[in-house]
């Protein structure tokens, strides 16, 4: 399963997110900083039709909300 994170450095819900994926050691979710990158920012934009973060793709589908992506990584522990 491919795991991508949209976010930004400065974002508190983002850090909230962050801080789960170090709390359970996760090294499967790649992180995509849409204020480092244009590229992210405008694929974030594209598929999930908004510049929120955090949002987090699963196999490429945009899941949206800080409590939702901490509730679906837990539910889904790093193999
Ligand atoms: N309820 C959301 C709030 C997320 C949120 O407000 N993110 C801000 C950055 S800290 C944002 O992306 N704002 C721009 C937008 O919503 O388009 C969550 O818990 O993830």
């Amino acid at each position: 399963m491919k795991l991508d994170l949209y976010m930004f450095q400065g974002c508190p819900f983002c850090r909230r997110v962050l801080a789960a994926i170090e709390a359970a050691g996760r090294t499967d979710v790649t992180l995509h900083d849409i204020h480092k990158n244009n590229d992210d920012r405008r694929t974030l934009l594209a598929v999930g039709g908004k510049e929120q973060v955090p949002c987090l793709f699963i196999d490429g589908e945009p899941l949206y909300e800080s409590l939702d992506i901490i509730a679906w990584l837990e539910a889904h522990p790093q193999a």
